[in-house]
């Protein structure tokens, strides 16, 4: 199988989390993205579910699949939430934002009961860091928060989009990049971000998701 073809079968596994009625958390980026067209298929099929997005590229593929979008505006719970990572580790931390959604991730996955992970399996790390934890960042505060970033280990940058412009998330903001190498104490260095004024939000998810589904060659392996 190929990463790809690993990545849908973790997704198409994720089906079985999903009940019929459920208010559902669909995920970013290209794993998610298996979920969303396998969920279209459900959804044509008579299946009843109601989705929040976490971006506006989700939401837009979702509605072309017929699958009803809210906000948040409209439910009082989410039943469960399911969304890729870039990295997670055996505790079910995780980095994500690799694709620029971190916030909207973070919001719908912690008001959510329940958070699966789908990724293929070489996301799984025996330490978090190799993959450059990404920031989301106010861009007034952004050329002080290198400075703050750097002093925390790392080599921060500004994530630039295809044209060498700055990369600017749904919500406006910027993301700075910060490749740690490997992160020794993720809740530590999490509380420590958490404490930055100019930080929105940053790609470490600890304590929200409860499961991992992860597609490999010999087929999906559990993670709880
Ligand atoms: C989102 O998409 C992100 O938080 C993460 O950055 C990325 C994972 O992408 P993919 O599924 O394409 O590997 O879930």
């Amino acid at each position: 199988m190929t990463p790809d073809q690993q990545k849908r079968a973790a997704a198409a596994r994720s089906l079985d989390y999903m009940e019929d009625g459920m208010v559902v958390g669909l995920g970013t980026g290209s794993t998610a993205a298996h979920l969303v067209d396998l969920l279209g298929e459900k959804v044509r099929a008579g299946f009843r579910v109601t989705c929040l997005a976490t971006s506006e590229a989700t939401a837009r593929q979702a509605r072309d699949n017929g699958i009803r979008i809210v906000g948040l505006d409209a439910v009082t719970r989410i039943d469960l939430t399911i969304d890729g990572a870039d990295e997670l580790d055996g505790s079910l931390r995780l980095i994500k934002g690799g694709g620029g959604a971190l916030l909207r991730e973070k919001i719908v996955a912690s008001q959510s009961e329940r958070m699966i992970v789908i990724a293929d399996a070489s996301k799984k790390v025996t330490r978090l860091g190799a993959f450059p934890l990404p920031v989301e960042v106010i861009g007034f505060a952004a050329p002080a928060l290198l400075r703050r970033l750097a002093a925390l280990g790392c080599t921060p940058r500004i994530r630039e989009d295809g044209n060498g412009a700055p990369f600017h998330t749904d919500e406006g903001n910027l993301i700075i990049d910060c490749p740690f190498g490997a992160i020794d104490d993720p809740e530590a260095l999490a509380a420590e971000l958490d404490r930055i004024t100019g930080i929105v939000e940053h790609g470490l998810f600890i304590g929200l998701a409860s499961l991992a589904l992860l597609g490999g060659p010999n087929g999906v392996e559990t993670v709880a």
